[in-house]
């Protein structure tokens, strides 16, 4: 292992990727040992002396670890754009996320955020619509989108999840996506239910004269299989699809980015797993590292957690995975973890808000998000006391309200459906 890749006198290049790590070395590891054969690993070198390095090789790809804070434990390492196949998210997280997590002189590393420099931007095509462009669908560009996530998340006939998809749509959601593990099953085909499905989105869309989408799961075993589908929403008229993006891995989103640029449609980026990998703060990659590479590959919308929903994520965390999706230019933020990063030509996501969500959090959320956001509401939809449309209908009063600076309490004395979803939730 070469001994110089420690260079505190180093500053990163424009042309550089710059990675920041939480790095917890094992029992008699030094911190500096651990750091410098991190930088190796990830890169040119091995554990040993090899011969066939040569120090011309090494001058020209090295990395450069140029910040180490011990009582922070925190490593930043900058690496040459040449160590990285252009357009490529497998081979950048094979270097950089991949045999590092293994070291045995490691007790715990966890990948914070990678700052990509403009020319390795340019590789990739970024949202096709993105947050501007889905506004330009619905044509609603004064409030936050409301979604709903069909319930049970499996089990209902083809038939049955149409329904429950028109009496969301009629009720008031603009978006009524799958449930992750919904995909092709013997109650629920995946044709069947697409066509059927969009049917209905387009009988609510007539009755309503709202804008309304069905975002239909096309998680599938192959990548074939999985653009297949894509092929199928867009036969029939659809114009999303949605994506269990930590499953189906990287390469698929790659190649799925692809076939929904020549479909023109938009996806809807779920991210279930997540947590197997962002949620120990000592060990794994952070959600804004996911966050980075799914805007940088091109998916349109992302879910990043609610703050006062069912699953994990703090104010900080949200905000910053928040801000990730939407600005051009992210400030770094070291007390976060969060390094600059220009976006250039890449459009904004949409953040998504979902997860035990009901529509008395509604002021919460607005609070928290503002208008720049899809909130879903599964449960809080389907369990609403008057039934699923009365569900809808009573997310979009709470909107309303908030927006217009109403009390829910006040707002829900005319408006039956909130008044009953406040009897069940306050
Ligand atoms: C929400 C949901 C979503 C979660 C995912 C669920 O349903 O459909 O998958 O939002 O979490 O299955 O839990 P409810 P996250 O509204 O009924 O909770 O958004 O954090 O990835
Ligand atoms: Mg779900």
């Amino acid at each position: 292992m070469l001994k110089d890749y420690i260079d505190l006198e180093y500053r990163p290049k424009d042309d550089d990727f710059v990675c920041e790590y939480h790095i917890e070395p094992a029992e008699g590891v030094s911190f500096e040992a651990a750091c410098n054969h991190m930088a190796g690993e990830s890169s040119i070198d091995t554990w040993s002396d090899i011969s066939t390095l040569s120090p011309e090789m090494a001058g020209e790809l090295k990395p450069h670890v140029y910040y180490m804070n011990e009582e922070q434990q925190t490593v930043r390492i900058a690496y040459t754009q040449d160590l990285f196949e252009t357009g490529s998210v497998p081979q950048i997280l094979s270097a950089i996320a991949g045999n590092i997590f293994s070291m045995k002189l490691l007790d715990s590393l966890r990948f914070e955020d990678i700052s990509f420099p403009r020319d390795a931007i340019s590789g990739f095509r970024g949202p096709n619509f993105g947050m501007h462009g889905v506004r330009e669908l619905f044509g609603v560009n004064d409030r936050p989108l409301i979604g709903t996530i069909v319930k049970p998340k499996v089990g209902l006939t083809s038939q049955q999840h149409a329904e429950v998809a028109y009496n969301a749509f009629a009720g008031g959601c603009d978006l009524v996506k799958d449930d992750e593990n919904l995909t092709d099953q013997k109650f629920n085909r995946f044709e069947k239910r697409a066509l059927l499905t969009l049917k209905a989105q387009d009988r609510a869309e007539a009755e309503t004269g709202e804008k309304k989408m069905y975002m239909c799961n096309i998680t599938a075993p192959t990548c074939e299989e999985m653009v297949r589908r894509a092929e199928v929403i867009s036969d029939l008229g659809g114009k999303y699809v949605m994506i269990d993006i930590i499953p189906v891995g990287w390469t698929a989103l790659q190649s799925l980015r692809e076939a929904t640029g020549e479909l023109g449609l938009a996806i809807h980026a779920h991210r279930c797993m997540h947590s197997a990998i962002t949620r120990n703060p000592h060990h794994g990659v952070s959600m804004l590292v996911i966050a980075k590479l799914t805007r940088l590959i091109g998916l349109d919308q992302l879910h990043i957690g609610t703050v006062v929903g069912k699953m994990h994520g703090g104010r900080d965390e949200v905000l910053a995975l928040r801000d990730n999706c939407v600005l051009e230019h992210i400030h770094a933020n070291e007390a976060l973890h969060v390094l600059e990063q220009d976006w250039g030509h890449i459009k904004p996501m949409f953040p998504v808000a979902s997860g035990g969500l009901e529509p008395t959090m509604i002021p919460d959320l607005v609070r928290i998000f503002g208008n720049d956001a899809i909130m879903q509401f599964g449960g809080g939809i389907h369990a609403h006391p008057i039934g699923t449309t009365a569900g809808a209908t009573a997310c979009r009063q709470a909107i309303d309200a908030a927006l217009g600076g109403v009390t829910l309490e006040e707002y829900a004395k005319t408006h039956s459906e909130l008044e009953a979803a406040l009897s069940k939730w306050r």
